[in-house]
This record gives C-alpha cells, sequence and structure tokens, in this order.
C-alpha cells in the first residue's frame, strides 16, 4: 500500500514541506493512506541533491515510514513512479520542468508563485496550487489551498492531511490567491517590519537590543495567541487594555494619525496587485 510522492525541486518551500511530511507524527487509521510510503526529491544538479541528503540525515525515523530517496536529473523516472507531483521550482524554470515529464494523470502540487491553475491545467486536470510561507520551516507556517474542479474530496483531505503539518491550511478559491500570497507569504516580513520597530522603540528609549528583541518577539507572539485563544476580535481585545486618559490610547492615537492602519492595509494591497501582474506573462 501507500503511494509516491516526487517533488520536483527541492528549495526553501520543497524542503520545508519534505520535513513537516516526513516528521509528521503518527497518523491514525483514518488519516494513514494520506501519507505517502515513498519521497523521490528531485534536483537538477547533485550538489543540491546534496543539500537535501544532508538534511535528510538530520531527521530521524519517519513515525509514518516514509522512505525518502534523493535524485538529480531523474525527474522523468520520478514522476512515472509517483502518483502525486509537488512541483517546488523557481517560477522560470516551471515551464521546462512541466515540459520534460508527463503529470497528466497525477495529482499535481505547485508551490510556484504566479502559476494559475489554468495554466497548470495545460499539463494535469488535477491541481492544486499551494501559498505558504517561510515559518513553515519551523511549523509555523500558513498555507492557503486552491484545488481544480477535478480534485476530488479524497485528494483534497489528502493534500489538507500532508500541507497541514506545517502548521495549519485552510482553502480558499482561486481568485483569492494573488491576496493570499501578500497576505501569507509577503506578511511575515510585513510582520518583521512590525517587530524591528518595536525593538527600535526599546532601543530609543534605552532598553538594550537584547531585551528589546525579547520583549518584542513575546508581545507578538502573546498577542497573537490571545487572540486566537479567545476568538474574540483584535478591537476588542485592544480597547481593553485602553484605560481612560490612559498610555495605550495616546500612543494608538499617534500612530493612527502616522497612518500604520492605512500604510499596512494599502501595502499588503500593494503586493497582492504585484502578484497579480507576476500570473500575466
Ligand atoms: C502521459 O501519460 C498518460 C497516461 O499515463 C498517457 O495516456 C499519455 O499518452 C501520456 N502522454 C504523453 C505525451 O506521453
Ligand atoms: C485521487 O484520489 C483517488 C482516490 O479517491 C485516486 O484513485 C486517484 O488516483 C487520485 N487522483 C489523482 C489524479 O491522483
Ligand atoms: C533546480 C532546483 O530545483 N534546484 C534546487 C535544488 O536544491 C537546492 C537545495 O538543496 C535548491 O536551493 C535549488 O533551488
Amino acid at each position: 500500500m501507500g503511494y509516491t510522492l516526487a517533488i520536483l525541486g527541492c528549495g526553501v518551500m520543497g524542503q520545508a514541506l519534505l520535513s513537516a511530511i516526513y516528521n509528521a507524527p503518527a497518523a491514525s487509521p483514518e488519516t494513514k493512506e494520506f501519507y505517502p510510503s515513498k519521497i523521490i526529491t528531485c534536483n537538477s544538479s547533485k550538489g543540491s541533491a546534496g543539500n537535501v541528503e544532508e538534511l535528510i540525515k538530520s531527521f530521524g525515523k519517519s513515525a509514518n515510514d516514509i522512505e525518502v530517496e534523493t535524485t538529480f536529473d531523474d525527474n522523468k523516472r520520478a514522476v512515472n513512479e509517483a502518483q502525486v507531483v509537488l512541483l517546488g521550482t523557481k517560477p522560470y524554470l516551471a515551464q521546462e520542468v512541466l515540459n520534460s515529464v508527463n503529470v497528466s494523470e497525477k495529482l499535481l502540487l505547485s508551490l510556484v508563485a504566479g502559476w494559475t491553475i489554468e495554466q497548470l491545467g495545460e499539463y494535469s486536470q488535477y491541481v492544486t496550487r499551494i501559498m505558504t510561507n517561510t515559518p513553515a520551516k519551523f511549523g509555523y507556517g500558513m498555507a492557503v489551498l486552491s484545488h481544480s474542479a477535478r480534485v476530488s474530496n479524497h485528494n483534497k483531505s489528502l493534500v489538507k492531511e500532508l500541507v497541514g503539518n506545517i502548521g495549519d491550511c485552510i482553502e480558499l478559491p482561486e481568485k483569492n490567491m494573488d491576496a493570499a500570497t501578500a497576505l501569507v507569504g509577503s506578511g511575515p516580513a510585513f510582520v518583521l517590519l512590525m517587530m524591528e520597530s518595536l525593538m527600535e522603540s526599546g532601543i530609543k528609549m534605552g532598553i538594550p537590543l537584547k531585551e528589546s528583541k525579547q520583549c518584542a518577539i513575546k508581545v507578538l507572539e502573546g498577542t497573537a495567541k490571545m487572540v486566537e485563544k479567545t476568538g474574540e476580535h483584535p478591537s476588542v481585545l485592544k480597547h481593553q487594555v485602553c484605560t481612560p486618559g490612559g498610555t495605550t490610547i495616546a500612543g494608538l492615537c499617534v500612530m493612527e494619525e502616522k497612518g500604520v492602519r492605512s500604510g499596512i492595509v494599502k501595502g499588503v494591497e500593494e503586493a497582492a496587485a504585484v502578484a497579480s501582474r507576476l500570473g500575466k506573462k
């Protein structure tokens, strides 16, 4: 039993998914069938395949008995052996790689930014686009999935189970993919800007760098956890922190005056606009 998953182009995100799937905790009897028995990673050069090999050496034994084979320059054989193919190449290499293999009857999972389901549909009818982000490397990633019409419910569950191991994952219609690229994909950079600003505020007022950083990290992490655990709208929680005539409301008013909110909203929107232009080549 079990199927083979081929990973074409095992770069940063391909490796994050490989780690997450391989190192997933033991599956329940219901989800066991969603895990591959074998993963074949494909890379174009021996050097890069070597990097993937190093990564795999750092793994323990897979709780789901997954076996990994690293290859280079062997895409055709890997795809022929696989039922599910994860495409993780750089966008400009995707066409060449897809033309070199036959994925027509495979479930094609694409990490390639800007490639639409329609474009991928020239190669396979069974397509899932995946937008994820770099915290996936540490198990705190977010992923947005968008399926082509032909992907069966069984295969949707399979993708959700596999990709969910990077952190969290949801399904959205493809028309939201550019927005997801900005919010999820670029999101960490936007949050890092906020973290850096908080740190600098501490430094400016005399708190040393190390301590400023520690405070900023925990404030962002703790606030996210608080929103998640209470299920409250952020504005409700924000107002709970605002004592009348107090410090917090004073700080918030200055930030609003400086346009922090609209700066963030318009910045994310601009990133989405650039993402949509990437798709129209
Ligand atoms: C690709 O594979 C499918 C079935 O696996 C086959 O029907 C089709 O002819 C193949 N296409 C090419 C171009 O070889
Ligand atoms: C999707 O899942 C079904 C099982 O429900 C499987 O038989 C089929 O091969 C899968 N489709 C693709 C394209 O991988
Ligand atoms: C063409 C290709 O996919 N190359 C990748 C091979 O693996 C390394 C990591 O080991 C990636 O950085 C390359 O992008």
